[in-house]
């Protein structure tokens, strides 16, 4: 960006011949020797821009977008603090202005030694007042953001349902703890809530601190390791709704999205009830050498598929993988041709990830992929 900048400062190295250099330092750059390429560069982040503040409008993962009462407590304070700030901005550029211009018209030659006593005495009202306006303006910022914190705790305890959320290095596990453990299901990185009822949700992390937020529903809440927390969320209108993680945790912490899905009570308690199954058996030729190769390769030592020997738990739960709309973490979409990619590779798509690279054969994948894309 830096670069971007000096580079419009100065347009005429647009049309300079372009020069043989290997590279640019910033002497370069910022005496106008610069090679084309940098010159194409900026312009390729000067027209990014618009589309970039344009994305910043979508309402898919937004805290302006309030879905549910708690979103909506905390943008109430978003907009009453940015009143205020933008008050208190505008009142200093003001007084600013005033005090600048006030000395451009009374160039006196008084010295600056010279204590005027009346003149001290409106300096100390006018400091006086600014720091009682101050000490207002906070207190009633405090309070209303005691109030708002009240009012998003007054929830807890009347949700209708629980959902454990347990943070990973890049992926949320998701858990619907049902009454006895065969009825509890088990997905990654996506929930699904019924409208316009609490849900609570109950936070846990099993190596480093992240954090959780959707944005259109709710505040943030930490998952740390060792102290589980918990959130009501509520989502008023049905939709789905998109959340990252919001602390820093590690190389792939941007790939580590979650999505809420709100839809009617009936269409929530029809995927809860398809989730409680287990995994449909292989239907054909393919769909069982997939299976096969599935469980001979090592997949099954870090990922289970209910109602086959897989029981590993360091990934994503995949007895009910094709019925996600993403994979890893909203990294790629649910696609045969994604499926395919991120078995293939997956370093060369989350560099990082806690999935190795496993060789498998042409066929293999092509079976495998068949397989756990019939895993409804
Ligand atoms: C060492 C453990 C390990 C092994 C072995 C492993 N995986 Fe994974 N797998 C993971 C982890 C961890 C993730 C989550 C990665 C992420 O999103 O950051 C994952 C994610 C996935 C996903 C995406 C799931 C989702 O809901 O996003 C699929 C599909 C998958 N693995 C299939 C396989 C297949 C097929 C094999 C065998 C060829 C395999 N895995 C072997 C650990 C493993
Ligand atoms: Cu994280």
């Amino acid at each position: 960006m830096a670069r971007c900048m000096s580079l419009l400062a100065s347009s005429r190295m647009l049309t300079r011949p372009r020069m043989s250099l290997a590279f640019t330092c910033p002497t370069q750059i910022l005496t106008g020797i610069v090679p084309g390429k940098a010159a194409q560069q900026c312009l390729r982040w000067v027209s990014a821009a618009p589309m970039l503040v344009l994305a910043g409008c979508g309402d898919r993962q937004s805290a302006l977008h309030a879905h549910g009462a708690n979103a909506r407590r905390i943008l109430d304070l978003i907009w009453s603090f940015s009143a205020v700030a933008g008050a208190t901005w505008l009142l200093v550029m003001l007084v600013l202005a005033a005090a600048l211009l006030r000395r451009r018209l009374s160039e006196t030659t008084r010295s600056p030694l010279e204590i005027d006593s009346h003149q001290e005495r409106r300096f100390a009202q006018a400091v006086g007042s600014a720091m009682a306006l101050t000490v207002l303006a906070l207190v009633m910022m405090t309070t209303a953001s005691f109030f708002a914190g009240k009012s998003i705790a007054s929830l807890s305890g009347t949700e209708t349902l629980a959902v454990r959320i347990t943070g990973h290095q890049w992926w949320w596990e998701v858990r619907y703890p049902g009454d006895d453990r065969s009825q509890s299901i088990v997905t990654a990185n996506e929930i699904h809530v019924p409208v316009g009822e609490p849900v609570e949700v109950e936070l846990d992390s099993l190596d480093v601190i992240h954090s959780f937020w959707v944005p259109n529903l709710a505040g943030k809440r930490d998952l740390i390791p060792g102290r589980p927390s918990q959130l009501t969320l509520i989502a008023d209108k049905p939709g789905t709704y998109r959340g990252q993680c919001a602390e820093f945790c590690g190389y792939q912490h941007a790939h580590m999205a979650i999505t809420v899905i709100a839809e009617s009570r009936e269409a929530f308690e029809a995927w809860q009830s398809r989730q409680n199954a287990v995994a449909s058996a292989p239907g054909g030729e393919e769909e069982r050498r997939g299976q096969q190769a599935f469980l001979s390769t090592g997949c099954a030592l870090c990922h289970t598929i209910r109602g086959t020997p897989a029981s590993g738990t360091v990934g994503p739960d995949l007895t009910h993988l094709a019925s996600r709309r993403a994979l890893a973490a909203d990294t790629l979409a649910m696609t045969p041709g994604a499926l395919a990619a991120w078995i293939a590779d997956p370093q060369s798509i989350k560099p990082g990830a806690k999935m190795p690279r496993i060789a498998l054969s042409a066929d293999d994948l092509n079976a495998v992929v068949t397989y756990l894309g019939s895993l409804e």
